[in-house]
């Protein structure tokens, strides 16, 4: 659900670099038998690893082992790797990183996701690094032949986030690589699992692959330069700029200390905010009520391309005084108008209250079973699509009801977790 990430914009599409790119050089591929190393991984391979193993890391080292099995049991394959539909800077590093791991086993992945890219920042990170990212809409799906991907892959999300995975399950391409530091929200079945809810960025996790060998990084590559800068934004933005850290993240930045390009993230923090987003968060300080230190504001309806605003502003609520927790949300509609979804974001500075548990509390399960939310530490977010609901707003009347109808929905579900009323019966 993820549900995590920050804000966008681009409909100037010099700024964009969403769609595929047929230019992206291939990365060479080395020969398979020269790029990888030997399967049991001895601790001599890099320093990385005897800096892992005096922590007593086994579980990096031995997960690190599983996944280099996994790539060799499918060389030469093709892979896609899924992100959520809108991905943040943890995902798009942390893919990244699986793809030139992978390729060093002649695995060829295309990194998609199916809607946009949507924080200034992220935009910044793609353009400025040449991130090979795809943007794969639900008609884009239709033109391609999923028959010749081998395996997919799900990178800082369990598919819950994505339009595209019923698209590749009804294909019957198998679930190869799950890494994810998201709490478990389904019972997908992948054949290399690394699911870690206690690390605070996936970044983390990949950066601990490749000091345990699966990827020697050299500073004289542009591309593990770039790599390596854009783990570092991932693992800052998934730890409040490592405010959250914990000391595994903060070794692995230490580990990325060596490679990365100061400069380069530097020039991609520095990214602006759209006036869009300036006017999303400006609505959610209007509309926002605070009770029992939570701050809850419904900001109407906003552009996909501007679907990021939410957890911008959220980030802001929460700075409040006297707040702890803060909840923003808004109905996102495409180009068309056709596709309307609610989309909302937590924050919360308060260490007892669990993001994950509260929303999947406030808002439960759809009738599949599934959440429509969930979290990771101090943030979360949710996804309510709006099916039968969608669209028709040409009828002003109409569409201001309809937001009306969600917005005291979304309050109330909000508002029993806030107030817990022990006794149904209202005493004047
Ligand atoms: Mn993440």
């Amino acid at each position: 659900m993820y549900l995590n990430s920050p804000v966008t914009q681009f409909e100037n599409l010099s700024l964009t670099t969403a769609e595929p790119n047929p230019e992206e050089p291939e990365i060479e591929k080395a020969p398979v038998e020269v790029a990888f190393k030997s399967p049991s991984l001895p601790p001599s391979v890099g320093d990385g690893a005897i800096f892992l193993s005096h922590r007593g890391n086994s579980l990096a080292q031995q997960k690190s082992e599983e996944l280099q099995k996994t790539l060799l049991a499918h060389r030469h394959d093709r892979q896609l790797v899924i992100l959520q539909d809108f991905p943040d800077p943890d995902a798009l590093s942390c893919a990244w990183a699986y793809q030139l791991i992978a390729q060093q086993y002649d695995i060829k992945c295309e990194i998609i996701y199916a809607g946009a890219l949507s924080h200034q920042e992220n935009i910044a990170l793609v353009r400025l690094t040449n991130l090979p990212i795809q943007r794969w809409t639900p008609q884009t799906l239709k033109t391609k032949d999923l028959s010749s991907y081998q395996g997919f892959v799900l990178i800082d999300n369990q598919g819950t986030t994505s339009q595209l995975l019923s698209a590749v399950q009804q294909a019957k391409i198998p679930l190869v690589v799950l890494v994810d530091h998201h709490s478990i929200q389904g019972d997908l079945q992948s054949e290399f699992e690394d699911i870690r809810p206690y690390v605070r960025a996936t970044a983390t996790i990949f950066t601990q692959y490749l000091q345990t060998g699966l990827l020697a990084l050299d500073s004289s590559i542009n591309q593990h330069v770039k790599c390596a800068t854009a783990l570092m934004h991932g693992l800052r933005s998934d730890t409040n700029r490592l405010m959250q850290a914990q000391e595994e993240d903060f070794m692995a930045a230490a580990y990325l200390s060596r490679f990365y390009d100061a400069q380069l993230l530097n020039a991609i923090l520095q990214a602006n905010r759209s006036k869009r987003v300036m006017d999303v968060i400006e609505r959610s300080l209007k509309n926002r009520i605070v009770q029992n230190n939570f701050s809850i504001a419904g900001v109407g309806y906003l552009r996909y391309d501007d679907r990021d605003a939410i957890p911008q502003a959220a980030d802001f609520l929460v700075t409040e005084e006297n707040v702890h927790t803060a909840v923003v949300y808004g109905i996102v509609h495409d180009e068309d108008d056709e596709l309307e979804i609610v989309i909302g974001s937590l924050r919360t500075s308060k260490l007892t209250l669990d993001p994950d548990e509260f929303i999947k509390e406030a808002f439960g399960q759809d009738s599949a079973g599934r959440f429509f939310g969930g979290g990771r530490t101090s943030a979360g977010g949710f996804e309510i699509p709006m099916g039968f609901l969608s669209g028709s707003n040409e009828n002003s009347a109409y569409a201001k009801m309809k937001w009306e109808v969600f917005d005291a929905q979304i309050k109330q579900k909000l508002l029993r977790l806030v107030n817990p009323r022990d006794n149904p019966i209202q005493s004047e």
